[in-house]
């Protein structure tokens, strides 16, 4: 009997699970662009354009490699506009009886998939390093789940940058040398850009015009679309910009949106790219003595220690994580994630790039936006909403454990062994952006002073009982009983005083 193969819009492998278990000679792929998925939440029109481009060329090649394909644009008459909507409608047209798939990456639609009224047969998405049983394995019995040492025995189980059994360099880890503070020059000019052809052309027009009102530009789409185009971005970036990767991957620059950054994460996601045929080309950058160890470590670790990592948390967890909310944060996120006026110049220079690029660097997620919400106490689930629409790489697996764990700390401290929040001096150090800013990062109270400085020490005070005993936190603690009383009444009023204009709606 004929089955259903179906293949999502982050799911374009050609060695993905559902098509490795289908029969070409009887099988239906089944690939379908659909309201649901691009608007529940409202996504980036430039993420949707990726998606919708890249599955569409995607569907192309699997009809050049003889399958049949039904494929639904967004715009198909007959377009039911869900997933299993869609998959119901093709069971009818073809009269099959079963569904093979690849188990999506977000618990909201693996559960409408075992809904469907349907038999779906789901199987375990394998292109990553470790399965779940081996995470689960992993993490048993387990005090703190550390990515360090999950890092390791991914080292061990690839065999990446090992020899005899030991660490290249005698060391797990060298980023100890990867905080370098901002260069004054980039010798980089960014990822490689792909031209939009006819389809993505079409697509772009389909997007124009089906979601006018998600926050993002759709100009100036040049993301890589097929999985040959994606091969290129990497070799381009293994050869320009990774030598320099580590020492300034914890930098951020006013006029640079991508410093020495991979911005290699939407193809990987999508599945245009594997973990492990980035991180081999690394490693040979390496042993062709053309990229130091302390970049190739750096950067393989944010693939199979960090990735690997959250997916195995993020399923682990299970769906209530994205609820979490330890720290019983409740503020509404602020328009000024939406692109509304703000003079901090951090923030609205990564908002802005945000808007445009649908990209932002780690620390730019981390140290600036992730850092000013949980400095202000911002609902987490809405910062989490946030974060899954905005950038192209986002997909509940991925985003979930990175924004509600590592950055908001709202899993208790699953992920994260203290939070990452810091005041402007970090972000001072590590950019350029106070430089031009309304705000003095030196002013540490008044109307003038960096909104991060005051905010730091209200959250360490309104957190005082849960983080004062944290080892990796005394100094802070310690730093605040050692300032005058008067000042310190002065910070907390003043941080106070922000945070009700903030609620306001005022431009702070
Ligand atoms: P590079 O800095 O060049 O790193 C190389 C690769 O390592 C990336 O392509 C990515 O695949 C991987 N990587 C690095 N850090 C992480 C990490 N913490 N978790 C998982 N993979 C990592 N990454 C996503 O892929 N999707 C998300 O939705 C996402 N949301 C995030 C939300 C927050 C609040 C934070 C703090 C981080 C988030 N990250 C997310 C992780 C990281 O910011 C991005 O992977 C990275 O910025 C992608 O850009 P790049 O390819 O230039 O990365
Ligand atoms: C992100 C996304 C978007 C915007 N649109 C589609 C779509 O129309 N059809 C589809 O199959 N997949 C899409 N995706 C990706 C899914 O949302 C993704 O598979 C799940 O969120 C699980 O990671
Ligand atoms: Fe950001 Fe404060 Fe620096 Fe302004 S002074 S750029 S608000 S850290």
């Amino acid at each position: 009997m004929v089955k259903l193969i179906l293949i999502l819009g982050d799911q374009l492998s050609l060695d993905v699970a559902a098509l490795r278990a289908a029969d070409k000679a009887t099988d239906v792929i089944v690939m379908a662009e659909v309201f649901s998925e691009a608007t529940y939440v409202r996504h980036h029109p430039k993420k949707i354009a990726f998606i919708f481009a890249a599955m569409r060329k995607f569907a192309q090649s699997l009809r050049g490699a003889g399958w049949q394909v039904l494929y639904s644009q967004l715009d198909d008459t007959q377009n039911g506009g869900s997933v299993p909507a869609e998959l119901l409608r093709r069971a009818e047209e073809t009269g099959a009886g079963e569904v093979i798939a690849t188990r999506p990456g977000e618990w909201r639609l693996i559960d409408a998939l075992e809904q469907a009224p349907l038999k779906v047969t789901l199987l375990e998405d394998d292109r990553f390093l470790a399965t779940h049983g081996e995470f689960e394995a992993w993490a048993e019995g387990r005090k703190a789940l550390r990515m360090e040492y999950f890092y390791r025995d991914m080292r061990r189980k690839t065999g990446l940058l090992m020899e005899g059994g030991k660490p290249v360099g005698d060391k797990w880890n060298f980023d100890h040398d990867n905080r370098k503070a901002a260069p004054d020059q980039i010798n980089y000019s960014g990822p490689l850009s792909f031209e939009p052809d006819d389809t993505t052309r079409d697509v772009m027009d389909l997007v124009a015009a089906s979601f006018p009102d998600h926050f993002g530009a759709l100009d100036g789409f040049n993301f890589a679309t097929t999985r040959e185009e994606a091969l290129r971005a990497m070799a381009h970036f293994i050869t320009h910009a990774l030598p320099r990767f580590g020492d300034f991957q914890d930098a951020m620059l006013s006029e640079n949106k991508f410093l020495y950054h991979a911005v290699l994460s939407p193809y990987l996601n999508a599945g245009l790219l594997g973990p492990l045929e980035i991180c081999e080309a690394a490693e040979q950058a390496y042993r062709d003595g053309h990229a130091p160890i302390n970049a190739v470590e750096g950067f393989i670790r944010q693939i199979i220690g960090w990735r690997e990592y959250v997916r195995g948390i993020y399923f682990l967890e299970g769906p209530n994580y994205t609820g979490r909310n330890a720290l019983e944060h409740k503020r509404d996120l602020p328009a000024l994630y939406w692109g509304s006026e703000t003079k901090m110049h951090c923030m609205s220079k990564a908002v802005a790039q945000t808007r445009d690029e649908a990209y932002a660097h780690h620390i730019q997620r981390l140290m600036i936006t992730g850092n000013f919400a949980l400095l202000a106490g911002i609902d987490p689930v809405q910062v989490h909403e946030w974060y899954l629409e905005v950038y192209i790489d986002a997909f509940e697996w991925v985003e979930a454990p990175n924004t509600i764990g590592m950055s908001q700390f709202a899993d208790g401290g699953i992920i994260a062994s203290k939070p990452y929040v810091s005041s402007g001096a970090y972000i001072n150090r590590m950019s350029n952006y106070c430089k031009s800013c309304h705000y003095s990062v030196k002013d540490k109270t008044g109307e003038a002073a960096c909104p991060f400085n005051v905010l730091y020490w209200d959250f360490l005070m309104r957190h005082k009982e849960r983080f004062s005993g944290n080892p990796r936190m005394g100094n802070m603690y310690r730093t605040w009983e050692r300032m005058d009383e008067g000042h310190r009444d002065t910070v907390l009023s003043d941080a106070s005083a922000l945070l009700q204009r903030l609620d306001a709606g005022e431009v702070i």
